[in-house]
């Protein structure tokens, strides 16, 4: 059984709702129907394109699911709840990014793990450092290494009540 996290972000369509739906949906591709879920944020939209805002959170569960079946699975909740593949980088009703495989380092057409920019954003660091604050990246990097204050101040947290 394999420990797994996934970020989630949607700006359309009642984004919050968008992830409450898309947890219960999360529940039945753990091994024991547990996701943990970290606090909401709300995030400026990071790239080119102007659109709305962000709610990001980043969820955990334990699952048998290989990579490639877990991404479909993933790829199938995105499209259950209208996700459109459109423009790149432009606003989507729902988006799950597997950001980590237990330790395992992927390098495959379709999926990488770690994913390529995690490392990178605020909207991922924050939320996974509330989830598992003592967690070591397949690269042998302490989360707890990536955050400080500026990154922090870059996403508001919004209720945990969900
Ligand atoms: N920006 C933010 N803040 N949150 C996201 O989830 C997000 N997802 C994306 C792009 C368009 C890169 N920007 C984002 O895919």
């Amino acid at each position: 059984m394999i420990r797994v996290y996934i970020a989630l972000g949607a700006n359309l369509e009642s984004p919050k709702e968008q992830l409450d739906d898309a947890i219960v949906a999360l529940r039945s591709l753990a091994e024991d129907a547990n996701v943990q879920v970290s606090p909401y944020y709300r995030s400026a939209p990071m790239g080119e394109i102007e659109q709305p805002d962000y709610i990001n959170a980043v969820a955990c569960l334990t699952t048998q699911l290989a990579p490639i079946e877990l991404l479909d699975a993933l790829q199938t909740i995105e499209q259950q709840q209208g996700r459109v593949r459109n423009v790149r980088w432009g606003a989507r009703t729902l988006d799950l990014d597997l950001l980590l495989y237990g330790d395992e380092q992927l390098s495959l057409p379709r999926l990488t793990v770690p994913h390529y920019g995690m490392k990178q954003r605020s909207f991922v660091l924050v939320p996974l450092s509330d989830l598992a604050p003592q967690l070591i990246l397949p690269c042998g990097t302490p989360i707890a290494a990536l955050i400080n204050d500026n990154l922090r101040a870059e996403v508001k947290q919004l209720g945990t009540d969900h």
